[in-house]
């Protein structure tokens, strides 16, 4: 919708489908935690092969129910997201650096708000886009050199990847030019500069902050121009709203964030193929307390433990007979959170003791009935049934999450 680099593009489809690992079954597949990973990144390499070759898999799981989760959405108004990371040593971090001398007004933040609300925001921001893309050499040929020292730059040619606009972004009548410069590191790290039209061609470089890299434009309001830039969830990847900036007289003037709130999930619960919900399963089923398992997930080091699991000791580690042949398999269960534009948060379980290979047919079997792709896997915790053990795995998609049941 907004002015978009192809480096974003897409980042979300390549977020990591990382589901169960058989982290060391076999004497050729290390562990993912003190093997020989021959350089590669550790643990992501082991799923494959370590299925077969274990032995004794005495239980074979079917997949019984899943609940669809739902999110239930609204928009709140917020503080917008300054770039914690960087710390601001561009010189802006925090909105106590907005002058004030000026006010994003609240038919804007509704009028937008109200989009997200409808889902139709990128017909709404496309509509009300109002700036004029340049290239790299119009961007140089008119804001010159002056500026690229104090930026830390030495030289036009040291300027990364760049992403410019002339528009008057700070309403006085005398066009401006913005511009987003990405670092090109793989964190996104990236700067938004203002360069104030100061009449005759000439341009002051008169703001600058930290970001990570984003899409932007600037929109047309009752005739002023806005800022607005997307603002995505760092560890899910996902947009979950958009920031408007005020700029007057070549300096952010008034800020706000505009996001996405889950307010609540709407739960249907599905029986698959003949299933008779057992009540001690509806039980099981009903008494789900994981709606906010994403928001738990993200950045906690929290891990659901089932009836049917226990924790070893202090350790990381949980153990189970998940395959019902009377010996406890061992695992860990870890969220991975994503350090860089390209993944996104997900859950890995590792073996701990090479006998896990039951995870690998759950994996399966999920896949095969969610059609090869059930989203990303977040986490999976087993229960009690009588004597019987049931596994609940808890993938999420966009928003929403499903939640399968097997027995
Ligand atoms: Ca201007
Ligand atoms: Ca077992």
């Amino acid at each position: 919708m907004l002015k978009k680099r192809p480096v974003l593009a897409g980042a979300v489809a390549l977020a990591m489908g990382l589901t169960f690992l058989s982290g060391c079954g076999g004497d050729t597949v290390p562990t993912g935690d003190n093997g020989d990973t021959s350089g590669s990144t550790g643990s992501t390499t082991t799923m494959a092969n370590a299925v077969s070759e274990i032995p004794g898999v005495a239980k074979t799981y079917q997949l019984a129910a899943k609940v669809n989760g739902t999110a239930v959405k609204t928009m709140v108004l917020q503080e917008p997201s300054f770039d914690e990371q960087s710390g601001g040593s561009l010189g802006l971090s925090g909105p106590f650096f907005l002058t004030g001398s000026g006010t994003i007004p609240e038919g804007l933040s509704s009028t937008i708000c109200q989009a997200f609300q409808g889902g139709n925001e990128k017909e709404i921001l496309s509509s009300m886009m109002d700036d004029t893309e340049i290239t790299r050499e119009e961007f140089f040929r008119r804001v010159g050199d002056t500026w690229l020292e104090e930026a830390g730059w030495s030289a036009q040619d040291s300027v990364p990847q760049l992403l410019a606009v002339c528009v008057d972004g700070d309403n006085d009548g005398v066009e401006d030019i913005a511009c987003e410069i990405f670092s090109e590191g793989s964190a996104g790290f990236s700067s938004f500069h203002f360069f104030k039209g100061m009449g005759e061609g000439t341009y002051s470089h008169t703001h600058v902050f930290d970001s990570i890299l984003e899409e932007f434009g600037f929109l047309s309001y009752e005739e002023k121009h806005y800022l607005c830039r997307t603002n995505f969830d760092y560890d899910t990847k996902l947009i979950d709203g958009v920031d408007i900036f005020l700029y007057t007289d070549g300096v952010l003037a008034d800020a706000i964030g505009i996001r996405n709130q889950i307010v609540e999930y709407q739960k249907e619960t599905v029986w698959l193929e003949d299933q008779t919900p057992a009540p001690q399963l509806e039980d099981l089923m009903g008494g789900i307390r994981f709606d906010q398992l994403p928001a738990e997930l993200s950045r906690q080091e929290w891990k659901p433990i089932g009836t049917a699991e226990r924790r070893m000791g202090e350790e990381q580690i949980f153990c189970a007979d998940l395959d019902a042949d009377g010996r406890e398999e061992q695992y860990s269960k870890e969220m991975q959170y994503s350090s860089n534009l390209r993944t996104v948060m997900a859950g890995v379980v590792l073996s701990q003791d090479g006998s896990i290979s039951v995870l690998d047919s759950i994996r399966q079997t999920i896949e095969e009935s969610a059609g090869g792709d059930p989203g990303i896997f977040y986490t999976f915790w087993a229960d009690k049934n009588g004597e019987d053990t049931v596994i609940f795995c808890y993938y999420a998609r966009g928003f929403d999450y499903t939640l399968y049941l097997l027995l």
